[in-house]
């Protein structure tokens, strides 16, 4: 594979917070110049950000203050990942690395999406075939509920089974997927889509005012029958 792509992660985020972050704010660019695409556009106040991941081997951190309050700021890492990437736009595809071909042994990648306060990912499996082994101890993909490594566990994935469609609780998503030695399989192919569900059920039922937090919550509350 290429060169490693830069990652940066926020241990500690806290900006004065201000509406469009048009007072203090922290920009990220995928790549090493302002007119670099951006991986993370104004971002204040003091929510958790997600791992961000370039295109590159350059990222440009631009931190801007205005003339009146501050705060604790920011402290965040810097280093390399093998593979991946991070997504910012409504909709896009993630593959393994190769896909339709069969992925190298022994990679790690990682991928992240952030969408807009508010709204929620949509993961839809449309390939997925990846080394079956018990307890997925070999090859996996594991799918995080947030942005980053130490986010809560939304699943752990291998094997060839069809898998259902994975909904997000917050704004963000962390994809892993990591490799071993031997066997290699063609991996996966991911649609993602913000807030797709959200849009989905509103129209089937208006009474959803809003976004549900997850497709469990539209579960009935108590004992359900079901009719063979
Ligand atoms: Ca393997």
């Amino acid at each position: 594979m290429g060169p490693r792509p830069v990652a940066l992660q926020f241990d500690a985020f806290d900006l004065q917070d201000s509406p469009d972050c048009t007072s203090d704010y922290v920009t990220v660019y995928d790549g090493a110049s302002r007119a670099s695409p951006k991986l993370l556009h104004r971002a204040c106040g003091s929510d958790p950000l997600p791992l961000l991941v370039a295109s590159g081997t350059g990222m440009l951190v631009e931190f801007v203050s205005d003339g009146a309050v501050t705060r604790s700021g920011f402290n965040a890492s810097y280093g390399s990942v093998e593979c991946g990437g991070s997504f910012t736009r409504d909709n896009g595809v993630i593959t393994s690395p190769g896909f339709p071909e069969a992925y190298p042994n022994s990679v790690d990648c990682v991928w992240s999406i952030l969408a807009p306060v508010g709204q929620q990912i949509q993961l839809e499996f449309t390939s997925f075939d990846v080394e079956r082994f018990p307890d997925c101890g070999c090859d996996y993909l594991v799918v995080k509920d947030g942005g980053t490594t130490n986010s809560p566990l939304l699943g752990k994935y291998c094997g060839n089974s069809p898998l259902q469609p994975i909904v997000s609780t917050g704004n963000m998503l962390l994809l892993q997927f990591s490799s071993d030695v031997w066997v290699n399989k063609p991996g996966f192919s991911i649609v993602y889509s913000f807030s797709k569900y959200c849009a989905h059920i509103a129209q089937a039922d208006a009474s959803l005012a809003r976004c549900p937090l997850t497709l469990l919550s539209l579960l009935p509350a108590g004992p359900t029958s079901f009719v063979p």
